[in-house]
């Protein structure tokens, strides 16, 4: 059976980019196609600067939310990075087969490491890291497959560069994991800025839609969407991404072509409030669902250490085996 692997760093509060881009598909197929493991990378979170309450707050947020979208523990398994170990060891084997230069070439190495100097803040050298560790997330566990955004493509063709590397170099221990997208809203851009992705760290939260803003947060925000002077509604990303971003979460949400949709609609307040409807509707049942389970915390702690067993089962022979494949002694 195909082993999946997927994961949400608790930078901020969950998007509907996180949802349409990865959760969402987590739930309606992988966790019924696949062994499929999913985890808070609560580590991934530490590599800006953070407040320690906030990321513990936020990690415990995204856990409730996978499960309130729909992660059935019975078919899949969630957990926390930072309680299965074996990802920081294996992170400093791979750093060792990892080289400076493909490092700095990661595009989000380069944006957030701007993002931090302009806001007058050191690089922690782990946001550098940062892949290794994601590689290390998905190769301690055999992974097939990674279902991922499409801004998260470049990590995974790293994953297979640093797999492929190691088991030349010291023989087959890695499966090469390949990358998988969603057809559409694969990349769900900012509201106010839609020439860039909607992110949950992101300080202007105005073009952001988080899964647990109240149904008037979220028209507000759609009915304030930048969108441009052209007249009437036509689906062209280049031309007019602020209108095609719309198309694409309303299609994400119905199902239809946002090239069909466009059809429907002659104006941007039409479409802003058709989007904003669809929304409410589609994150309703999250909403709900996480209230009950926000109640009910002692369940979803046991979830998470009930995933943690199985996840560290899953990864430790992997992890010891690159161990001895590297050249080290194994303890007596
Ligand atoms: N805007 C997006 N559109 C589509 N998919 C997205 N994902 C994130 N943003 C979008 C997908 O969500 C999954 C979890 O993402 P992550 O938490 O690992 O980190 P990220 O990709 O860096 O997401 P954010 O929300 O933008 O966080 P920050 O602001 O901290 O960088 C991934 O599969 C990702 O592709």
């Amino acid at each position: 059976m195909t082993r999946i692997l997927s994961g949400i760093k608790p930078t901020g509060h969950l998007t509907l980019g996180n949802y349409l881009g990865a959760l969402r598909r987590w739930v309606d197929e992988d966790q019924h196609q696949a062994e499929a493991l999913f985890c808070v990378v609560d580590l991934h979170a530490l590599t800006v600067e953070h407040d320690p309450a906030r990321v513990r707050r936020l990690s415990r947020q995204a856990a409730t939310l996978m499960l309130a979208a729909g992660l059935d523990p019975a078919r899949c398994t969630v957990f926390v990075q930072s309680h299965v170990d074996e990802h920081a060891r294996l992170s400093y084997l791979l750093e060792c087969v990892a080289v400076d230069g493909e490092m700095r070439r990661m595009i989000q190495y380069k944006e957030k490491s701007a993002r931090a100097r302009s806001a007058g803040q050191g690089v922690r050298l782990s946001l550098l890291t940062y892949p290794v560790l994601m590689a290390a997330d998905i190769l301690a566990y055999r992974a097939d497959e990674v279902p991922v955004g499409d801004d998260q493509a470049q990590h995974v063709e790293l994953t297979r560069d640093l797999a492929e590397r190691f088991n030349q170099r010291y023989g087959r221990t890695f499966v090469v994991p390949k990358a998988t997208h969603p057809a559409v809203a694969a990349r769900v851009m900012d509201l106010q800025n839609p020439l860039d992705k909607m992110g949950k760290s992101h300080e202007a939260t105005a073009g952001i839609i988080y899964l647990l803003d109240e149904p008037d947060a979220i028209a507000r925000k759609l009915r304030r969407a930048v969108t441009d002077s052209e007249p009437g509604v036509s689906y062209d990303r280049e031309a007019r991404p602020g209108v095609a971003n719309l198309l694409e979460i309303l299609s994400s949400c119905t199902g239809e072509l946002p090239e069909k949709l466009a059809e429907a609609y002659d104006g941007g307040g039409a479409l802003k409030a058709a989007v904003a409807e669809a929304v409410v509707e589609l994150l309703r049942p999250l909403r709900a669902r996480h209230a009950e389970l926000s109640a009910d915390q002692g369940f979803v702690d046991g979830v998470l250490r009930e995933g943690a067993a199985r996840a560290r089962a899953v990864a430790r022979p992997t992890v010891d085996a690159a161990y001895a494949a590297i050249g080290l002694l194994p303890p007596a």
